[in-house]
């Protein structure tokens, strides 16, 4: 099934069966030893986030979109919706260099790490940048430790995110409504790091600001480990479902050992300005395939709150599923992994 019928089916309300094909392929590929004759990720220790402290400097803009949306960018020309990812380690400073292009007065303001007021990103606290103006905002982050009264003074890391607090109100319902928002990771000395990212954000009945017909698809191939950062903005609660993947309900997703008490889940409520992230292995388990991921709240799902996780076998196909009309050397509608440069790393 290509992801037009798939669409067309979710648009439809009907329901979408499986293709007989993909459910064949699928219990050989379950009966097979995993990892039997390709080395994937889950074969090797993975890499690991190294202790912070570095201090990090990014260029951001804040840009009008030719379809009318608002996007954050690295570059200019560059915006996408969600923005793109920032990473820190616990530990990190970043000096964000903040240029609006809008015509409009935008800001930054983000959730999860530290910040002073001048930081917050809110016309209220004078933070917000006018049409053509530059402003610098520092986050800083933390690593845990005990506080002086010996209570337990928890770190920074986790799966936050940032967005526009001043366009449309003062709550920035407009700008987040037009795209203004982003994901943002910070990992403690040890967390495991993943070979693909990608970032989900529900934002009213859309996923990623897209039209249903046009909802993410993200492509990967068995034994890849991918982390996604999923996010929920807007006015409605939903509930985050992958097919044939789990995760641990807690701060990265991962089991830490045979006695982690984590519930382990595949399905989570999330509401406006929730924000949560996970690594699974593409696959494990349950092979290669075109694997919906939706809002599971019934009604949202059946208006298009649903794309494909499309997990490839090695050699690039995927059981059940015909891509459809692809430009030459393209990836036509597929979702990208986000951009390497989204690492704050890689920005000096
Ligand atoms: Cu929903």
């Amino acid at each position: 099934m290509d992801r037009r019928s798939f669409n067309r089916r979710l648009l439809a309300g009907g329901a979408v069966a499986a293709a007989g094909a993909g459910a064949t392929s699928l219990s050989l590929a379950s009966a097979a030893t995993p990892g039997a004759n390709v080395a994937t990720a889950a074969d090797t220790p993975p890499r690991t986030a190294p202790a912070g402290g570095q201090v990090r400097r990014l260029r951001m803009f804040a840009e009008t979109l030719p379809n009318g949306q608002l996007g954050y960018g690295f570059e200019r020309g560059k915006a996408s919706i969600p923005g793109p990812l920032i990473e820190l380690n616990e530990g990190d400073t970043v000096h964000i260099e903040f240029e609006n292009t809008t015509t409009i007065p935008v800001s930054l303001h983000v959730h999860g790490v530290d910040y002073d007021i001048a930081n917050d990103g809110t016309r209220m606290s004078g933070s917000h940048v006018e049409p053509g103006a530059t402003r610098t905002y520092t986050w800083r982050t933390h690593a845990p430790g005990p506080r002086a009264d010996g209570t337990w003074q928890p770190g920074s890391a986790g799966y936050w995110h940032y967005h526009d607090h001043v366009v449309g109100t003062d709550h920035g319902t407009g700008g987040i409504r037009r795209g203004l928002y982003g994901g943002l990771v910070v990992r403690r000395k040890g967390d495991i790091l993943p070979d693909k990212q990608f970032t989900i954000v529900f934002n009213d009945m859309t996923i990623n600001n897209k039209p249903a017909a046009e909802s993410p698809d993200f492509e990967a191939t068995v034994g890849d480990r991918v982390e996604i950062i999923m996010i929920t903005h807007g006015e409605f609660y939903h509930t985050f479902h992958m097919h044939g993947h789990r995760w641990a309900d807690n701060r990265t997703g991962l089991l830490t050992g045979p006695d982690d008490p984590s519930r382990v889940i595949d399905n989570k409520i999330t509401g406006p300005a929730d924000s949560f992230g996970f690594q699974i292995i593409a696959g494990e388990r349950g092979g290669a395939g075109a694997w919906m991921y939706h809002c599971h709240v019934q009604s949202h799902s059946d208006m298009g709150m649903a794309g494909l996780f499309l997990v490839a076998r090695p050699d690039g196909t995927i059981p059940g599923y015909e891509p459809h009309h692809r430009a030459a050397g393209g990836s036509a509608d597929t979702g990208t992994a986000d951009a390497p440069a989204g690492h704050a790393d890689h920005q000096g």
